[in-house]
C-alpha cells in the first residue's frame, strides 16, 4: 500500500557547463523542478520533472508543470491509497488531459517510494535485467564541422558508445560527413528536434549513404503520418522522440511505418508504467528502443538509469555521467562512466541508488512549495 502525505516541491537552478544547442534553441542552465515525496510509512524519495524554461522541445515548461503539480497532479495522489506505483498512471489518465512530464514526475516519485518502502533497488522494482547499461553522448550543434569531429573523437576516446549529433538546416550534411569521413566505423546518429518538413528532406537524403544508426525526429514533434512517407524515402531507421508520448503512440507508428526505434524518455510519456508499457510493445514487436535524456540532474538520471536496465533497451541511452553537464551535481555519488562506456546500475542499495546532496540542493533552491493533505 503506497499512500503520499506530502510533497515538497522545489525548484533548482543548475548551470550547465557549456551551452547545449539543439535545432531549437539552446540551453546554458536548467530549472530542475524538483519533488520530495513522503509515504505515511515514512518512506520517502525524491524525483524530477523534465521540463525546461521554454516551449522548444515540447509544449510543457517548468512553469507550467509547477502549476499543473501542484493544482492537479499532487492533489490526485495526495492522502489516496494505491496498491502500488502501477496503479498511479491510470489515476492520472483517466480524466486529465496532457501534462505527461508533471505527471511523470509525480508518478515516478511514487515508483521511487515504493522502492524504498520495500527496500529494493528500483531497477529491480520494475524488473530491470540488466547491470549496466550501455552509455551515448549526445552532441549540441557546433560552430563549425571541424568542432564536432573533434567532440566526437574526444567522446569515442572517453568510451561511449554512441555519437548522436544535433543537426539542424544548415547545420546537417557537411557536419555529420565531416563525422563519418574522420571517424569511418564509429556508431553514429542524427537528432533533429522537428527541423524538417517533407519539402526540405534533401539533407537527409544526401545523409543516407553515411551509415547511421538513425535519424531522430526528423519532422514535427507531434507527427506520425508524414514521418511514414519519410520513411519510405529513407534506408536509414527514422527514430521518434517527441512525437511518442504514449503507449497508443508507438501503436500507431507501428501501424502506419513512421519509424523503426523509439526513444523512451520517461518524463516524456507520463512515467515508469507508460515507458514500461511502450518497452513491452516494442519488444513484442521487434522494435528496439533507447533511453533518451533531458539534461536531467543526477536525480531524473536516477530513474533513467534504472528504467534502462530493461531487457529490450537495447541501444545506448542518453546517459552521460553528471561531469559532463554539471560542475557539481546534486547526487552522490555522482553519476559515471566505466571506460567500457557504460554505467553501473546501483544494485546495491534500495531505491533510486544515489543520495541527494541536501546543501548542494538548498543552496541552487530557488523556490520551495510544500503540499500536504489535510
Ligand atoms: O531531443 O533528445 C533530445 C536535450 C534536451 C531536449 C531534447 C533532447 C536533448 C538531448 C540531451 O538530446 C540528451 C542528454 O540528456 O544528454
Ligand atoms: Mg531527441
Amino acid at each position: 500500500m503506497l499512500q503520499i502525505v506530502r510533497v515538497t516541491m522545489r525548484e533548482i537552478r543548475l548551470p550547465l557547463r557549456e551551452p547545449f544547442q539543439i535545432s531549437s534553441g539552446t540551453m546554458t542552465a536548467r530549472r530542475c523542478a524538483l519533488l520530495e515525496l513522503e509515504d505515511v510509512s515514512g518512506a520517502t524519495s525524491w524525483s524530477e520533472c523534465v521540463a525546461d524554461d521554454a516551449p522548444n522541445y515540447l509544449p510543457e515548461t517548468v512553469d507550467v508543470a509547477w502549476l499543473s503539480m501542484k493544482k492537479w497532479v499532487i492533489p490526485r495522489v495526495l492522502g489516496q491509497t494505491f496498491e502500488g506505483p502501477g496503479d498511479v498512471h491510470a489515476a492520472l489518465e483517466c480524466d486529465f488531459r496532457g501534462h505527461q512530464m508533471a505527471k511523470a514526475a509525480v508518478e515516478m516519485g511514487m515508483w521511487g517510494v515504493e522502492a524504498e518502502r520495500l527496500g529494493m533497488p528500483l531497477a529491480r522494482l520494475i524488473g530491470g535485467t540488466r547491470e549496466e547499461v550501455d552509455v551515448g553522448i549526445s552532441l549540441g550543434i557546433q560552430a563549425t564541422p571541424e568542432a564536432l569531429v573533434e567532440k566526437a573523437r574526444a567522446a569515442l576516446a572517453l568510451g561511449y558508445r554512441k555519437v548522436k549529433i544535433k543537426i539542424k538546416p544548415g547545420k546537417d550534411v557537411e557536419y555529420v560527413r565531416a563525422v563519418r569521413e574522420a571517424l569511418p566505423d564509429a556508431p553514429l546518429m542524427a537528432d533533429a528536434n522537428n527541423a524538417y518538413t517533407l519539402d526540405n528532406i534533401d539533407a537527409l537524403i544526401a545523409m543516407d549513404d553515411l551509415k547511421l544508426m538513425m535519424f531522430e525526429q526528423p519532422l514535427a514533434w507531434d507527427d506520425v503520418v508524414r514521418h511514414a512517407e519519410l520513411q519510405k524515402r529513407l534506408k536509414t531507421p527514422v527514430c521518434l522522440d517527441e512525437s511518442i508520448t504514449s503507449l497508443e503512440k508507438a501503436q500507431d507508428m507501428l501501424h502506419l511505418g513512421s519509424g523503426r526505434i523509439i526513444n523512451i524518455k520517461p518524463g516524456r510519456v507520463g512515467g515508469f508504467t507508460s515507458s514500461i508499457a511502450i518497452h513491452d510493445f516494442c519488444e513484442a514487436n521487434g522494435i528496439p528502443v533507447w533511453c533518451g535524456g533531458m539534461l536531467e540532474s543526477g536525480i531524473g538520471r536516477a530513474y533513467n538509469v534504472a528504467l534502462a536496465s530493461l531487457p529490450n533497451f537495447v541501444k545506448p541511452g542518453d546517459l552521460s555521467p553528471s561531469a559532463r553537464y554539471w560542475e557539481r551535481d546534486v547526487v552522490t555519488p555522482e553519476w559515471t562512466m566505466t571506460p567500457q562506456g557504460t554505467t553501473l546500475v546501483p544494485l546495491d542499495k534500495p531505491g533510486i541508488g544515489v543520495r541527494v546532496d541536501r546543501d548542494r540542493v538548498e543552496d541552487l533552491t530557488v523556490r520551495v512549495e510544500i503540499i500536504q493533505g489535510g
